[in-house]
């Protein structure tokens, strides 16, 4: 089975991999930039932004590309305008003060908005998670944007995404198929399901078993997205940043009620979900 030939990420494994805040923490040594959601479909932008705060960001900035007025927007998230065009250039500009980036869920999939994604992805320094229309934007040849990427990359793909990405559907050894796409990708992949996968560029892998069938609902990837990227921003490694990421999202799920749960519930859950310490 894929778990015999991985480690399979446990609490303490949670524990040792994200460093504990210091205690002369400062918010801006915490922060990520959610670029996400689109006019009129702001809602993955939401659940990734108040997952990030939920999972230890110290600072939230929300943009939005094109919107300007986002009520929905988490009260503590800083909402940021960027231009509908030409928005790449407005995020490199500033991008400097983040910790890491959290890129994709629900940004469509207009032509216009996947050359902005590969723009930004190509000069971008700071660390990324890469989720859901950001994966789309790389095509079926993400090594031509990724791999001389200058900062580290994770890729959250479904089965459906990582079909895309790797140009067949994903075959029966997703260990491997991880491992290969990490490999050819330089990026650290993360790819989803009842058994999930983290997989690094050399060639390092582990195997997340900690949520259940009730993570089966709409928005909860968008919601992994905010974890990932706030646990990179607290300063784990990519690789562990996954790993535990996708571990603390799994056990935020089994906090939650057995059936009727909604992505919205798991940010609230996630300080539950860490490790008691
Ligand atoms: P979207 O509208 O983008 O929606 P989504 O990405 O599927 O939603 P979400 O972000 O909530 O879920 P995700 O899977 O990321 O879909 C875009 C297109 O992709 C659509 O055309 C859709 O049909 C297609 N598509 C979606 N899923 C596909 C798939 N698996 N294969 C092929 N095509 C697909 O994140 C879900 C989270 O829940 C992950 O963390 C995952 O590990 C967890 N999870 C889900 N089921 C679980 C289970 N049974 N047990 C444990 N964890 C589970
Ligand atoms: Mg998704």
């Amino acid at each position: 089975t894929t778990a015999a030939r991985a480690h399979l990420v446990t609490d303490a494994d949670v524990a040792r991999l994200v460093p504990s805040r210091p205690t002369d923490a400062h918010k801006w040594h915490a922060a990520v930039w959610v670029v996400a959601g689109s006019p009129g479909m702001t809602g993955a932008a939401h659940l990734t932004a108040r997952a990030a705060q939920r999972a230890g960001a110290g600072y939230v900035r929300l943009s939005t590309p094109g919107l300007d007025d986002d009520p929905g927007r988490p009260t503590e998230a800083v909402g940021t305008p960027l231009p509908s065009d030409g928005w790449a250039d407005a995020v490199l500009a500033d991008a400097e003060r983040f910790r890491a980036l959290a890129l994709g869920p629900g940004l469509g999939r207009a032509s216009d908005t996947a050359d902005e994604v590969r723009r930004l992805l190509g000069a971008l320094e700071t660390p990324v998670v890469v989720d859901g229309d950001g994966l789309h934007a790389l095509g079926d040849d993400p090594a031509a944007v990724l791999a001389d990427r200058p900062g580290p990359t994770v890729l959250t793909p479904h089965d459906g995404e990582a079909q895309r990405l790797l140009g067949h559907p994903v075959p029966a050894d997703r260990l491997d198929a991880g491992r290969g796409l990490a490999a050819r990708t330089g990026s650290v992949v993360l790819l989803k399901g009842p058994t999930t996968v983290v997989a690094g560029p050399d060639g390092r892998a582990l195997v997340v078993t900690a949520g259940d069938a009730r993570l089966a609902t709409a928005g909860t990837g968008d919601v992994l997205t905010g974890v990932v990227a706030a646990l990179l921003a607290v300063g784990t490694d990519p690789l562990g940043a996954a790993a535990a990421g996708a571990h603390l999202h799994g056990r935020a799920g089994v906090l939650g009620f057995p059936r009727g749960l909604v992505a919205g519930d798991l940010p609230d859950l996630l300080p539950h979900a860490f490790p008691q310490t």
